[in-house]
């Protein structure tokens, strides 16, 4: 932990308000008094920060073109152990520490499920002491903000920037890297050795970023660098004589200036429908090729072998968004290293390892052979290598001629980045047992039965401490007093709180901390949206991306049969409920955005409705974020993971919301799984089709959603409203989502899985009247969270692929 006082604190802050902004800090806006905060922190770890670099152990590198850190000034103070010496010092200052951490920008450099993922590995990571850094892009525009008109989302340019620059960075000009794109390349042979000649190229300048990311307790300070393109500084003159003099004319010298500038410019919105563009691919190259350059000068510079660099180095791929790495790497090892392939390819495939997210084939990316020749000449010849060698191992084998065209890199028209990720590495992961099972027996079943050794799964976790300590602090405190602080470090150490699952005090204090939350919360939504919900009710939340297979829509369809049955009759009998959304839908993507606009009008209907008593209330939350999130989770009573079974690959926010003590209202998918197995079936509600059924439905046909619609009376009656004019101001969306559900066949088996889904809600609304009960089954969910620490996730990544082989990792 750092060293502080109080007085040494209060100190520095006034010195440096005079030395940023020359002048005192009662005419200081909250921004400057953040400045001056962040930066007086940033002091106080800069040593240890420099003194980490000079590490010898194994580094580790996390490639992801997303980070969805989330403010980070809590969870530093946190991790640093200087929360309440700086909240009394700023006290004694007239300065309330939460209006800084509220003023802080909340970075949005992520879309989801996967850039989040990538956040709390870099926590566990530094506070496993793991030297583990992330590399990614700093981009100008992160994730748009969203917005509501009329009910419909409005995207609006999200501006994390705006203050000049981001509090918790460090720009780095003296370690920029030349990136080339575009060019011609010549293959010399002088005396049998070929060398490379790539000339014409376009130079562009990565420019390094670097955010600290501070370990838990343990001065261990690792590095998140992000890059920022640039047109190329006169200073690297010498080192790019084969470049195109792209500042010829003045003509020349702009577009250059906006063809380097635009590739990091905005974070692409993800829907999971892969649609290959120019501009992501060169953000791919660009961030890639960034960072394994500046690996190998970092490694260089230490004098090591660069044969042994699997034994210093592990790079992981986040997904196939970084796949490059794998003929970057070897590009950097043949032509500038002078190894042969067989060294190259050895050393590559031992240094890097493969995490998949999705089964879903229309995510997969695959780019056009001419795009990448073009744009990346180099790289293109080695990948057509890459493939060459490959498919002459699978002719070896005897494959059949459709199977070797499966998994070959280089299809006639695309390269399959998947498949590259694969050939090219020595590990891949899937993200729960459920998928990586269906990665082995179905999406990957070719590359497994090729090399099963390569396949193993890494469930994935969430950082306890931003989740948990820091946004639910009555609950972190409470279970502190009754089993110790030990927990905060080690969370399997939370199942001791099981002893207490009788304990009617206990029982109530946790009732009690659940309600405080709610009330927070409410507060929140009467401010923002006037709109009054009760404490008293079931808090029903679903936050996530807005998707299809995540079906967002079910849980509406569910509201709308819940206030049909209130409408017909009055005295029907359930809990009060609040149902809780978030979510923002990707900009190109219609569906979502009338699955919204529907969200949006049956609120409007429902909570304006006085004849069903306050009943139901139904509120969107705008821009759902991070932050948001942190607000939202420790005050949900009821969470939905309701996908269609097989397309969630894990899921991470249902772990959130189980280590807040919200009871999972779920399908059997992903890692929901997973807390099912750690909680039992008396502490979870379960409904809707199985693995296997979705995917002999799939694989055989034999559903239809059009004979279910018109022999149950419940689901007529919901979808019918969908057109009839019962909601109103949303006629083309209405039918649009009902066109995907009868016309298309519901793809995602919505209407299939509603009258469980149903009876499962049913259920939430009986086990919510013996609140000792829920809130026993909340003590359940919270003591048996421990395994989905992302502490617990990174440990499995160390032992199992980075460091395996490795001194002293048994
Ligand atoms: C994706 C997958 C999720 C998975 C995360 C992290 O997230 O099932 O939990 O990656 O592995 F779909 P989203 O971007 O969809 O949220």
């Amino acid at each position: 932990m750092a060293k502080i006082n109080k007085n040494k604190f209060k100190q520095s802050f006034e010195t440096k308000m005079y030395s940023l902004y020359a002048q005192s800090i009662n005419d200081a806006t909250d921004e400057q008094l953040l400045n001056v905060l962040c930066s007086v922190i940033k002091d106080i770890i800069s040593k240890k920060w420099v003194d980490n670099k000079l590490d010898s152990q194994k580094e580790v590198y996390y490639f992801s073109i997303e980070f969805l850190l989330g403010r980070q000034l809590k969870s530093n103070l946190l991790n640093l152990g200087i929360e309440n010496v700086v909240r009394e010092s700023l006290k004694e200052l007239n300065i309330d520490l939460d209006n800084l951490i509220n003023a802080e920008s909340d970075p949005a450099l992520g879309n989801g499920g996967l850039g989040r993922l990538a956040a709390c590995f870099l926590d566990s990571m530094a506070s496993l002491n793991i030297s583990g850094h992330g590399y990614g892009i700093r981009y100008k525009h992160g994730l748009f903000e969203q917005k509501f008109i009329n009910g419909y989302q409005v995207e609006v340019p999200d501006n994390w920037l705006t203050q000049g620059g981001y509090v918790w960075e460090t720009v780095r000009p003296n370690k920029a890297i030349v990136v080339k794109f575009e060019g011609n390349v010549n293959l010399i042979d002088k005396n049998g050795r070929l060398e490379v000649n790539h000339t014409d190229y376009l130079p562009i300048m990565a420019m390094p970023y670097d955010i600290p990311i501070i370990g838990y307790g343990n001065n261990s300070i690792n590095t998140l660098r992000l890059f920022k393109s640039e047109v190329l500084s006169r200073d690297f003159g010498p080192l790019t004589v084969n470049a195109r003099n792209s500042y010829g004319s003045y003509e020349d010298a702009l577009k250059y200036k906006y063809y380097a500038e635009e590739i990091s410019q905005v974070l692409y919105p993800n829907d999971s429908n892969y649609a290959g563009r120019l501009l992501r691919l060169k953000q791919e190259y660009f961030f890639v090729s960034a960072g394994i350059q500046d690996i190998i000068r970092k490694y260089k510079k230490k004098k090591l072998d660069i044969k042994k660099l699997n034994e210093k180095v592990a790079i992981h791929i986040n997904d196939t968004h970084p796949t490059l790495c794998i003929p970057e790497l070897m590009r950097i090892l043949l032509d500038e290293e002078g190894l042969s392939w067989d060294e190259a390819w050895d050393i590559t495939i031992n240094t890097i390892s493969y995490t998949n997210h999705t089964i879903m084939t229309e995510a997969m990316e695959r780019w056009p052979k001419e795009m990448v020749k073009r744009l990346l000449p180099r790289i293109y010849m080695i990948i057509e290598e890459i493939n060459k060698r490959y498919v002459n191992e699978l002719e070896e084998r005897k494959y059949d001629h459709e199977k070797i065209y499966r998994m070959s890199i280089i299809d006639n028209n695309d390269i399959k980045m998947a498949n590259l990720s694969i050939v090219g590495s020595h590990s891949v992961n899937g993200v729960a047992k459920l998928h990586t099972e269906l990665l082995k027996k179905e999406v990957l079943k070719d590359f497994y039965e090729h090399e099963p050794e390569k396949f193993n799964n890494k469930t994935n976790g969430i950082a306890h401490r931003r989740w948990l300590i820091s946004a639910n602090s009555e609950l972190s405190d409470l279970i502190t007093g009754l089993i110790s602080e030990d927990w905060k470090t080690d969370t399997n150490k939370l199942k001791e709180l099981e002893i207490y699952r009788n304990n009617k005090d206990v029982l109530e204090k946790i009732g009690e901390i659940k309600y405080s939350n709610k009330e927070r919360l409410a507060k929140f939504i009467k401010e923002k949206y006037d709109i009054d919900v009760n404490p008293n009710s079931i808090f029903d939340v679903q936050v996530k991306r807005l998707h299809a297979y995540k079906r967002q829509l079910l849980n509406a369809l569910h509201i709308l049969h819940l206030y049909h049955e209130l409408l017909e009759n009055p005295n029907f009998d359930m809990e009060p409920r609040t149902f809780i959304f978030g979510a923002k839908a990707a900009p190109g993507y219609y569906l979502a955005k009338c699955i919204i606009k529907f969200i949006n009008s049956l609120a409007d209907k429902i909570n304006n409705d006085p004849r069903i008593d306050n009943k139901i209330k139904v509120v969107f939350i705008e821009n759902y974020g991070v932050s948001i999130a942190e607000l939202i989770i420790p005050a949900a009573d009821v969470s939905e993971q309701i996908s269609t079974t097989t397309k969630e690959a894990s899921g991470t926010g249902n772990m959130k919301f189980m280590m807040n003590g919200a009871i999972t209202l779920a399908t059997l998918d992903g890692a929901n799984i997973e807390i099912f197995d750690q909680v039992g079936k008396d502490n979870i509600v379960i409904f809707g089709l199985s693995a296997n059924e979705v995917l002999n439905y799939n694989k055989f046909g034999g559903y239809s959603a059009l004979d279910l619609y018109n022999s149950n009376r419940n689901i007529k009656r919901v979808v019918d409203d969908l057109i009839n004019g019962f909601i109103p101001n949303m006629e083309k969306e209405g039918r649009e989502i009902y066109d995907s559900l009868i016309t298309y066949n519901d793809e995602y088996f919505v209407l299939r899985d509603i009258e469980n889904y149903i009876e499962a809600q049913e259920k939430i609304d009986k086990l919510y009247k013996n609140k000792d009960k829920w809130n026993e089954m909340a003590l359940i969910n919270i003591a048996n969270s421990g395994v989905f620490s992302s502490d617990r996730t990174i440990a499995e990544y160390a032992h199992d692929i980075w460091f395996k082989g490795c001194e002293g990792n048994e």
